[in-house]
Parts: structure tokens; sequence; C-alpha cells
């Protein structure tokens, strides 16, 4: 049995979460990096950046991620400068392309530009801690996704640790909730995630992964899973990050098997079949 959640409220959206009406939803990440070629290079991945969003709203995405600084793990953090030169633009030129739009940020300024330019979500890999970040979300209506990270993108992959990594997985995104509740957002704004592959070992992302149900329910909110490509999916399968949409599509069905209501991906059109043939089968 699925726990029964709420509709979650996302800016101009609001998508079921449970019932009839539900079904797992698609996060399609678009990063924006800046073109080597072109010097500057601001026009250029500008012009990436919509063509490759174009293509994933025609493949079926249902929130579009936009990030503009690379969290992957030992990559060094951009300038509030330059993320906010990246993502802006595609943010005003995406803003009635008709799909739910996502920023992935931990700045509060970040999130407050984005919000003045009509995002619907703030996806915070730093689960809204930075000072300034509770408050630069909660006049707003925009959805909410807090994730858990143990450390910093610098330092998370060295040497992570858990007594019981579901336990202090859900200790953590409880309190934040608690935390943001306590400032006046609405439960019904927030989803939750794992945070796969920050500061995880590849058995603490399994173990998480198939502790979704448990989570989800000891939260009380919807849950938002990002495998996509990760090194987890590498460790097992010993492809480099190029060949391992089989291996995401699989842990992207896993997580919704094991209840994840939203999945975000690199490869929108595959995982979009993948999820409806699960749903004819299930
Ligand atoms: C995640 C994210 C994730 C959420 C990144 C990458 C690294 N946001 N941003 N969940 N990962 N909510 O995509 O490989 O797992 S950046």
């Amino acid at each position: 049995m699925q726990t029964v959640f709420a509709p979650l409220h996302v800016g101009r959206y609001c998508f079921p979460m449970s019932g009839e009406a539900h079904r797992p939803l698609v996060m399609g990440i678009l990063n924006i990096t800046p073109n080597s070629f072109s010097d500057g290079g601001h026009f250029n991945s500008l012009e990436v950046a919509l063509s490759r969003a174009e293509q994933m709203i025609a493949e079926g995405v249902d929130i579009i991620d936009i990030g503009g600084e690379s969290t992957r793990p030992g990559v060094a953090p951009v300038s509030l400068q330059e993320e906010l030169e990246r993502v802006m633009p595609v943010i005003y030129a995406l803003r009635d392309c008709g799909k739910a739009l996502s920023i992935d940020t931990y700045k509060p300024e970040v999130m407050r530009e984005a919000i003045v330019a009509g995002v619907d979500m703030i996806n915070d890999i730093n689960g809204f801690r930075a000072e300034g970040a509770l408050t630069a979300v909660n006049d707003s209506d925009c959805g909410l996704c807090i994730m858990h990270m143990q450390k910093d993108p610098t330092t998370m992959q060295e040497a992570p640790q858990y007594g019981d990594v579901v336990a202090e997985v859900t200790a953590f995104l409880r309190q934040r909730v608690f935390d943001m509740e306590n400032v006046g957002i609405s439960r019904e704004r927030i989803c939750i995630d794992p945070g796969f592959g920050v500061g995880k070992t590849v058995e603490h992302n399994f173990t998480l992964l198939k502790n979704i149900g448990r989570l989800q329910q000891e939260c009380g909110l919807p849950l938002l899973a990002g495998l996509s490509r990760k090194s987890a999916i590498g460790a097992i399968t010993g492809k480099p990050v190029d060949r391992r949409l089989a291996g995401s599509l699989a842990a992207a069905l896993a997580a919704v098997m094991h209840g994840a209501r939203i999945v975000r991906v690199h490869d929108v059109a595959e995982t979009v079949d993948a999820l409806k043939i699960w749903q004819a089968a299930a």
C-alpha cells in the first residue's frame, strides 16, 4: 500500500500525488554551462538551453529543472553573478512555455531573482540551510524541494559515514520540514529528497532507494528521486557516465516502484516511455 499524499502545489501548478489522477512526474535536468567555443558564451549557451528545453517539452517533461552551477562532487562553485547570468535569461525565455519551471540553487539571492521572474519551484540541494534561504522563499507560492546532503559538494564524497543512513536522512528532512512550517511555509508546497550520490557511498544510495517508502511515510511528504547517470549507477554497471541510460531507467523505475512521486532525469523521452509501460503494467 502506498502512502496517500495531498496534491503538491508548485507555483502555477498543482500535481496530484495520489489516487486516480496521479502518475509519477518527470523532472528534466537543464544544466546551463558556458559554451567554451564562444567568448563570454552566454548567448550561445542560452540558445543551446532553449533548444534542449523545447525538446524536453516535446518529450513529455512535467517540470524543467534549470541549474547554473554544477554540484557534481569536487566541482568548484561559481560566483553569484555568473550563476545569475547563466540562469536568468533561460527563466525569462521559458516563463510561459507551459511547463512548471524549477531552479536548482542553494543561493538565496538566486532564489529571490528566480521567484520574481516567475519560477514555480525551488530545488535546493542544501535543504534551505543558507542564511536567508527560508526568508527568500517564504512569501512566494513556489514548490520547495528539500534535499539531504552531508557536508558540501566539495567535501561530501570524502568517506561519507552514517550509523543508520535511513534514520539520519529522515531525521534531517523532518527537522527541515519542521523549521519551514515554523516560519509559515505550508506543507502542501514541500517535497523531500534523500540526495542520492551526495555524501553517500554506493551502499548508502541503494539502502535509501529501497527505503523510499519509509522515508515518505515518516516525513508525510512526497519524495523526489534523482539517480540519473550518477556514480552509483556506474558502480553497479561498470559504465562511464555517457553509457548509463539503461541503468538510470532501471533506477527511475525502482524509485517509482518504491513510491517516489517525482524522478529527476537527463533522459526525458526514454524515462517517459519507461514510466508509461510501467503504469500500463501496474
Ligand atoms: C540532485 C539535485 C538530486 C535534487 C543535483 C546531478 C548532480 N537536486 N541536483 N536531487 N542532484 N533535488 O544531477 O548529478 O539528486 S546535481
